[in-house]
């Protein structure tokens, strides 16, 4: 086939008219054609697609993920057939969860030997089918590519989901067909897609202002497609007199450092957003599926009205009177005139000081003693360092729940973690998207010991091989070792009755920072609260990755502030029953002063 171009050369180009830049993936037979695609376009100098290879490929897919988390572009993740595709998942389903645009491009076995129960064959299209639901497609001919790779990129933007595309071996090494014939059955796609405006009825807009308008207690729960609407969000909260609380995903919608913001909302929440949600008598929900309807007033016990672009995620948490299917910057920005200014300034005077009086509480409780370490006060006092244009990603544990609630978000900051799917794992890979797109900002990664067994550790790796390129190559990782997988021992205790059970929930404790000396990269572990403040210092003036291996203490409770009569019952009785760690957690409960919920 010489130097023709093939459908794997076809593709890469088609790619790059689509503004991608970078694809995160593995190598594999089932790909080589598109592997040599890249090959010769990076011989020839006209390279335009920065391969990122990951250590694994579910690594390849939460980094397309996060590339579009905070980048707002699509994600795309590159895999061979078989094993390559069904790694790739656990990611694809992350971006799913959370309405990302990912592609996912996947090689076969070559055509003449589907069916034949070859080595590798997995039935892909089955395979992907429901996480790529809205559409996967197999390119089995020349002509097919160019409008397969049109409409899985079309599809995934334009309905911020997974789409994926199988190409067997041989189609990929067949010479391209960039413009099909003009015959029957031909598809002539082109490429590209600009963001409509979404905007409600008129008549709705008018509906929801009533219901706002008539309200005297007005809580905002905002998230993640809250995003990009900071200033209309503060001008409709400014006219309602309200707070604005946050869903994790929404974390950086606002900046905590203004005074009706109450953070995280629900189970990971403060006090603050929690008795706002009491004790409100109207929502507005914007661009959030919170998930935690416990914590949202008592269905129908108050008006509500709610903004989201996608129709589907309207009124399925709380009884809404008004849904606004619309974007969200949009939609306040049109509901805004149409809204009467409260001049009673009452409730966000409660909403301010109990927001005042959660951060000192929460300031004290990072202080208090545990053994050896307090996770709080990593978090707290990262929290006082960081730049203002600093990226952090979360993970799934005990380190996302001191994150919800400590980490005050200033500035330009960008936070984002696995929400929808909680994965674990999605810190360190997360941090590395952060920085491939972002390399002149500091990206901060929280995560578990169990994540960093689970896949950070293997992340590390390929935070190795590239910080060199980084204008700044600060990336920092804090791993909180617990020993413990702590935020399910919490689960346990709490929602289940039964104490710690050693045999399924310890983790090994290993070296973190070692393990990133070994690499080449630095780290401190830290067993004394004392080293907590240098170690922060140290790792964000360094000149490469750094690891803090955090010896912290599970005994601190992953609890909300608050408990219900019913849940301080079955952590008794778990406690009771031979937790390994009752005494230091019946202190720490203390000490951590977890109340009652009225
Ligand atoms: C892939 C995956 N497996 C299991 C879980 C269930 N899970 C949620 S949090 C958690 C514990 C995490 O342990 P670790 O990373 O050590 O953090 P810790 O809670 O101890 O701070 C587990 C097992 C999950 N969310 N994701
Ligand atoms: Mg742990």
């Amino acid at each position: 086939m010489g130097d023709e171009k093939t459908v794997g050369d076809f593709l890469l180009e088609r790619l790059g008219a689509w503004g991608v830049r970078r694809v995160f993936g593995y190598s594999g037979d089932g790909i080589n054609g598109i592997l040599k695609a890249l090959w010769k376009a990076d011989r020839a100098g006209g390279g335009t697609i920065d391969f990122v290879q990951t250590a694994h490929e579910e690594l390849a897919a939460l980094m397309a993920t996060a590339h579009s988390k905070y980048t707002g572009e699509v994600g795309v993740c590159l895999a061979t057939g078989g094993p390559g595709a069904i790694h790739l998942l656990n990611g694809l389903y992350d971006a799913k969860l959370d309405h990302r645009p990912v592609l996912a491009i996947v090689g076969q076995q070559a055509t003449a030997g589907l069916g034949g129960s070859g080595q590798q064959e997995v039935h892909l299209r089955s395979l992907l089918a429901d996480v790529a639901a809205d559409f996967v497609e197999t390119v089995v001919s020349p002509e097919q590519a160019r409008h397969v790779i049109d409409r899985a990129l079309r599809i995934a933007i334009a309905r911020r989901t997974v789409t994926a595309i199988i190409i067997p071996h041989d189609v990929q090494e067949e010479p391209a067909v960039e413009d099909p014939p003009h015959e029957h059955g031909m598809q002539h796609s082109s490429a590209g897609w600009s963001a409509p405006r979404v905007i409600p009825a008129s008549a709705d807009l008018r509906r929801a202002a009533e219901v706002l308008s008539a309200g005297s207690r007005v809580a905002i729960p905002a998230g993640a497609g809250a995003l990009g609407a900071a200033p209309e969000l503060i001008a409709v909260a400014e006219a309602l007199g309200a707070g604005v609380a946050k869903a994790l995903l929404g974390k950086a919608v606002l900046p905590d450092d203004l005074p009706y913001v109450t953070g995280t909302a629900g189970w990971l929440g403060t006090d603050a957003s929690n008795r706002m949600l009491r004790e409100c008598d109207t929502l507005l929900m914007v661009g959030t599926t919170f998930p935690y309807t416990e914590f949202l007033p008592k269905p129908g016990s108050v008006r509500a009205v709610q903004v989201d672009l996608d129709a589907g995620g309207l009124g399925v948490r709380y009884p809404t009177e008004v849904n606004l299917a619309g974007d969200a910057a949009e939609t306040l920005r049109a509901l805004l005139p149409l809204l009467e200014t409260k001049t009673e300034r009452g409730w966000r005077d409660d909403v301010e000081g109990w927001v005042a009086d959660w951060w000192r509480a929460e300031g004290e409780r990072a202080h208090q003693p545990a053994s050896p370490v307090n996770p709080k006060l990593l978090v707290h006092e990262l929290s006082a360092r960081l730049p203002g244009d600093a990226i952090v990603s979360g993970d799934s544990g005990t380190s996302t729940v001191w994150l919800a609630r400590h980490l005050r978000v200033r500035g330009e900051m960008m936070v984002s973690l696995s929400g929808g799917l909680a994965t674990m794992g999605s810190g360190v890979p997360y941090a590395l998207a952060a920085k491939l797109a972002f390399p002149g900002r500091l990206c901060v990664a929280l995560a578990g010991d169990g994540a960093m067994q689970m896949n950070g550790i293997n992340s590390l790796i390929d935070v190795a091989r590239r910080w060199r390129q980084w204008s700044d190559p600060r990336l920092a990782v804090i791993a909180f070792n617990n020993r413990d997988l702590a935020y399910v021992s919490w689960e346990q205790r709490v929602m289940d009755g039964f104490p710690k059970y050693p045999a399924t929930q310890d983790v090994p404790d290993l070296p973190y920072a070692a393990y990133a000396e070994l690499l080449g990269l630095k780290g401190v572990r830290v067993e004394r609260p004392e080293d907590v403040v240098p170690a922060i210092e140290a790792a964000l003036a360094a000149d490469r990755p750094f690891v803090i291996d955090a010896v912290v203490d599970p005994a601190v409770p992953a609890l909300p502030p608050e408990l219900t009569g019913e849940q301080r019952k079955t952590l008794d009785q778990a406690l009771k029953q031979g937790d390994p760690d009752e005494r230091a957690i019946r202190e720490q409960l203390e000490r951590q002063e977890v109340g009652n919920a009225p």
